[in-house]
């Protein structure tokens, strides 16, 4: 098993999920044209790891780009943003593309992100290296964000975590689950999980949405995602935990009340857009109950987290609502 970057818990803290102390890994200025880096996924590849990152330039145009590391902690990330070829359909409009989700399923990689199709929706696409990508069809009609796919069939078809959404701030948003046999169409769409009443959990009572790639536990599906609250200043995201059930991952067996990482520190609350968590991907390591999950911070750069798998069940069992 390849190691997962770690540090353990600071001895003065009894946090569930706890800060990278060299944070952020990946400044804004990561590449020659960028203005910020941010919400982007990595995953095991070769020997080291791979990635597909947010960079939006300084026009301010929303993309992603490859990006290779040995450590999945120092990056180096390709100037050029991704060129699709076409995938599972002829080539499709994409105004712009960000927040991405990667996830290996069979034999290849997949990429989901937000694509810009008259709106934001769906975009899918796959690769096999990190070097050549192929854009398949949108998975949904506009307008959707957090495009999320389940790290393996169930029930013999492939499964997306999604969040329907409006062509703006979206100012509402919950999670749903859709189907497909092929990666081409997709239905059967069912809702997970809302909001939570402001009274009960304040800090998720404006929009949810998936965050990394779901993990199978022997409790369930464990699904981090974010949640969103309007203050007079503003959104501000954090980042909570579900459980879902294994073979119908749209039942909600626990759903915490508290957050388990909000904005906190500097990176955090200061940047292009203040007060973002906004988890995207995780590696973990089931044997050793350990989990390093990636977030943007503040929509400006990557910062990492860690976390003891069985801990963040507990919690999610305990603090349930
Ligand atoms: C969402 C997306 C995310 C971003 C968040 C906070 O709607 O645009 O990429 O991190 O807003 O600005």
């Amino acid at each position: 098993m390849k190691k997962i970057p770690w540090q353990d818990r600071p001895k003065n803290s009894n946090e569930i999920i706890w800060r990278y102390s060299e944070n952020p890994i990946i400044n804004r200025f990561a590449i020659p044209n960028s203005n910020s880096v941010f919400n982007s996924a990595v995953v095991p590849f070769e020997d080291g790891f791979a990635g597909v990152f947010r960079c939006d330039n300084k026009a301010v145009q929303m993309n992603i780009f490859a990006g290779f590391s040995k450590n999945a902690l120092d990056w180096e990330i390709n100037h050029k943003p991704i060129q699709m070829k076409a995938g599972n359909t002829t080539m499709i409009d994409s105004d712009y593309k960000y927040d991405p989700r990667v996830v290996f399923i069979d034999d290849r990689y997949w990429i989901t992100w937000c694509n810009g199709y008259h709106g934001p929706t769906i975009g899918i696409g796959y690769t096999f290296d990190f070097k050549e990508f192929f854009q398949c069809e949108n998975a949904f009609l506009p307008f959707n964000r957090n495009g999320v796919l389940f790290p393996q069939k169930i029930d013999g078809k492939y499964a997306m975590l999604s969040r329907p959404s409006d062509n703006g701030h979206t100012p509402f948003g919950d999670i749903y689950l859709s189907y497909s046999p092929d990666m081409k169409y997709w239905g059967e769409h069912r809702c997970v999980m809302k909001t939570a009443a402001f009274e009960q959990s304040g800090w998720q009572s404006t929009k949810i949405g998936a965050g990394p790639i779901p993990i199978l536990t022997s409790e369930g599906w464990l699904m981090l995602y974010h949640g969103v609250i309007n203050t007079c200043n503003g959104f501000r995201y954090a980042m909570g935990a579900a459980i879902l059930d294994k073979e119908q991952p749209d039942i909600v067996k626990y759903r915490t009340r508290d957050y388990l990482l909000g904005p906190a520190v500097n990176y955090e609350q200061v940047g292009d857009v203040p007060n973002v968590v906004f988890p995207c991907a995780a590696l973990h390591d089931i044997e050793e109950d350990k989990i390093a999950i990636y977030y943007g911070a503040a929509d400006t750069v990557v910062a990492l987290a860690f976390g003891h798998i069985s801990e963040i069940i507990e919690f999610t069992k305990n603090n349930s609502f």
